[in-house]
């Protein structure tokens, strides 16, 4: 009798444990909804990377020479999406001087942390695209000097995208824009005509991008591109506009970054629209410092 009432016990336990813990989300929903885990705090301890600078200490981390700058606005993005490095970060940055900037979809102070996530995430406040997505952005109006035909920077993008959102909806992106923002944007693909940081297939650098990724990007991201360089003519002596963003796209989560330094005018008679890759991780041993 006492194996019998023991029996009766725990299939009545068993029952109560099993519909304490059944799923009460449509299983078919939450397959379709990303939930990663909570972003980590930044610390205040991480002060390599300042962050509440002013649109204008931000053109000068990228190498903005104060002279060249007309004017510079965040077009309201978040301020915790943008940063100043003040250290090396990456196999890369900064690529000249002792500073770079960095634009992030989630906090730019977490891009120093240890990657010891694969889901860094932060939906920010302020801007955001057609899609209601973090949209982080530096807009530069710049007097182009007398003698200078070509603009140009050095960048690499980075996601917490890669690789397992590859090809899919969330394809954030990395756009740098002459005259103005004009983008539109339908299911995973930013068209943006007036971007002139387009790999060598004319694709907007992205998650689906044709530059080769590393998993090693010495930062918090799970994928990088190597080191890249766009440019773009321009007329000498005229004030042009040029609109650097990264956005996240599907959701907000699984954050993106571009860091940028190097600003640079030129009168190369050969200067085209579009992005090169000028250092590559075979080489990475005798770049990190
Ligand atoms: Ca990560
Ligand atoms: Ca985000
Ligand atoms: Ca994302």
């Amino acid at each position: 009798m006492k194996v019998k009432y023991l029996s009766m016990f725990l299939l009545m336990g068993v029952l109560i444990l099993t519909l304490s813990f059944s799923p009460l989300s449509n299983p078919v929903t939450a397959q379709q909804i990303r939930t990663p885990g909570a972003s980590p705090e930044t610390s205040t301890s991480l002060a390599a990377i300042s962050t509440s600078v002013s649109p204008e200490a931000a053109a000068a981390a990228m190498g903005v020479e104060s002279g060249d700058l007309i004017s510079a606005t965040f077009n309201g993005s978040a301020s915790q999406g943008i940063g100043v490095g003040t250290t090396p970060l990456g196999a890369f940055f900064p690529t000249d001087g002792d500073t770079f900037l960095i634009l992030s979809t989630g906090q730019a102070a977490n891009a120093e942390l240890a990657n010891i996530s694969g889901d860094l995430s932060t939906t920010l406040g302020g801007l955001n695209n057609s899609q209601g997505e973090d949209l982080v952005q530096l807009e530069l109006t710049l007097q182009v000097p007398d003698n200078m035909t070509c603009a140009g920077f050095d960048f690499a993008f980075y996601s917490e995208e890669f690789p397992e959102y590859v090809g899919s909806s969330y394809n954030d992106a990395f756009t740098a824009e002459l005259g103005g923002f004009n983008q539109t944007i339908i299911g995973n693909t930013i068209t943006a005509p007036w971007n002139f940081a387009f790999d060598t297939e004319g694709n907007i650098i992205s998650v689906n991008t044709v530059f080769i990724v590393t998993a090693e990007t010495g930062t918090t991201y799970d994928g990088a591109t190597p080191l890249l360089r766009a440019q773009t003519p321009v007329s000498p002596g005229s004030s042009i506009v040029i609109v650097l963003s990264v956005q996240d796209l599907g959701d907000s989560d699984y954050d993106s970054a571009a860091f940028i330094d190097n600003f640079m005018w030129s009168d190369d008679p050969e200067c085209t629209s579009g992005a090169l890759i000028i250092s590559n991780f075979l080489f990475l041993p005798l770049i990190v410092k």
